[in-house]
């Protein structure tokens, strides 16, 4: 089911390093509508289950202690087909593979910190959105 919407999180590295208004004018730029926001801090059990799907890999540690260490900005974005549109606005997982211009060229430090997330599918962007938020959060 297309639904427009996806999910982000604007990562910890980012929020430290005073990139958040940044890469909320650049999203709003974008022409993505925000549904949700706020900033919240991931306790170690929302961070794995978050990343649940992630749990065998050998970087799911690392992605929990990073993801847990600071506040993050949490959102949902409404835009025609939000979930690809959105995902090559913030570009590559790896930055040194981002595309000139995405968020993660201009952000991001690492593969690991990597300044924002986007999800992967309509069904993800629901289920980690409603994750996130309460249905009197999303307007
Ligand atoms: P994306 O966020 O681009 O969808 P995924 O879903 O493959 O990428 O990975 C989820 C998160 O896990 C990434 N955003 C990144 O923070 C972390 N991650 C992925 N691969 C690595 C890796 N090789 N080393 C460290 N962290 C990684």
């Amino acid at each position: 089911m297309a639904t427009n919407r996806t999910f982000t999180m604007i990562k910890p590295d980012a929020v430290e390093n005073g990139h958040t208004g940044a890469i909320l004018a650049q999203i709003n730029a974008a022409g993505f509508r925000i549904v949700a926001l706020k900033k919240t801090q991931m306790t170690k059990n929302d961070a794995e289950t978050f990343y649940e799907v992630h749990k065998e890999r050998p970087f799911f540690g690392e992605l929990v202690e990073f993801m847990t260490r600071g506040p993050i900005v949490a959102a949902i974005l409404e835009k025609e087909n939000a979930v690809e549109n959105f995902r090559t606005l913030i570009g590559a997982t790896n930055p040194a593979n981002a595309a000139e211009g995405t968020i993660r060229k201009l952000y991001a430090i690492s593969m690991g910190e990597n300044a924002i997330h986007g999800s992967d599918s309509d069904e993800n962007a629901q289920i980690e959105g409603n994750f996130h938020f309460s249905g009197r959060e999303q307007f």
